[in-house]
């Protein structure tokens, strides 16, 4: 018989230590007086392909302004921040936005950062042979709730880099926290390139997240499979509706799922009975006026900011140093 060492199994504990976190937190929302689900659990192998086509949607300008604004302003946002940083790149993913601003970043190393290190890996090891003169150090962390960079950064200037308006997942609150941490782990030199996208006419904002193709609903009821999965749940996603809204007043799009008829979910030691027309809230992604950015940066310790949008001022990129 195979022996299992102390330290697998101190790993499968904590494994399912993570799994029975993961279920009493999905729990907990399902029975919230307004339900609930974070919107980490849309990214399964599924959700992580419907995000990438989300992407590519022609509603979804987010992807697309943005990479037009690195293109025309890339060479300014080095002359910026400088070459030979050490270039952090949060929720890094397939690290193609990253590796688009090589050319003109020059870092001196780059460390990737995403939840899932496996994929991170391989990539990294395609980027290497396309890259063999910049070092580079992919680290596995989920950097939402806390950060901690591994030994082995280079020295020299931190450059921490967050696109794709990341940050407007977060409460304002949050952003502030999660930028606050980001500010301590730069240090005094470090500093931040960041996008994030902007306050906009409903109709356009709401069309991003309820497309004519229907990927952004399909990403969104694709969540009650997950939490099928973890939880053991008996969503029928068929009974369910996409809901995409944008909030003026807290200034963001929310998504939510809406019972098309009335349905009871089940799953071991819980149960929810949901009306029809009744909504589990999914996701909000905020958006920002340049000021309000600002001043979010500020508070959080980045000034100095210097800023780039497009031509329509959809989308903003901000370079920001440590103050
Ligand atoms: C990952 N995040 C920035 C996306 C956003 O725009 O808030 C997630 C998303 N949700 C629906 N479409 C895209």
């Amino acid at each position: 018989m195979a022996r299992i060492s102390e330290k697998t199994k101190q790993t499968s504990r904590e494994f399912s230590a993570g799994a029975e976190d993961a279920r009493a937190e999905l729990a907990a929302g399902l029975l919230a007086v307004q339900a609930r689900l974070s919107p980490k659990y849309f990214y399964n192998g599924l959700g992580s392909k419907l995000f990438e086509a989300i992407c590519a949607l022609d509603e979804y300008y987010l992807t697309r302004v943005e990479a037009g604004i690195f293109a025309e302003f890339g060479a300014e946002m080095a002359a910026a921040a400088g070459t030979g940083t050490v270039l952090v790149d949060l929720g890094a993913g397939n690290c193609a936005k990253a590796a688009g601003l090589f050319g003109v970043l020059q870092p001196q190393q780059y460390v990737p950062v995403d939840i899932s290190l496996g994929f991170l890996q391989e990539t990294v090891a395609a980027l290497q042979t396309a890259f063999p003169r910049i070092p580079m150090l992919p680290v596995g962390m989920d950097f939402a709730n806390s950060f901690a960079l591994p030994a082995g950064l280079r020295r020299g200037k931190r450059l921490f880099f967050y696109p794709g308006s990341s940050l407007g997942n977060f409460t304002p609150l949050q952003a502030a926290q999660f930028l606050g941490r980001i500010r301590h782990a730069a240090g005094e030199d470090g500093a931040i390139l960041i996008g994030i996208d902007l306050v906009k006419d409903a109709g356009v904002l709401e069309a991003a997240y309820d497309d004519a193709l229907g990927v952004t609903a399909a990403f969104n009821l694709n969540a009650l499979r997950h939490v099928n999965a973890l939880l053991g749940s008996d969503f029928v996603p068929r009974a369910w509706r996409h809901v995409a809204i944008f909030n003026r007043e807290q200034s963001r799009i929310e998504m939510h799922l809406e019972a098309r008829m009335a349905a009871t979910v089940r799953w071991p030691g819980g149960e929810r009975r949901f009306a029809a027309g009744e909504r589990i809230h999914t996701e909000n992604s905020y958006k920002y006026t340049q000021r309000g950015f600002l001043e979010l940066l500020e508070t959080s310790g980045f000034g100095e900011a210097v800023c780039w949008t497009d031509s329509g001022e959809k989308f903003l990129v901000c370079y920001a140093r440590a103050i």
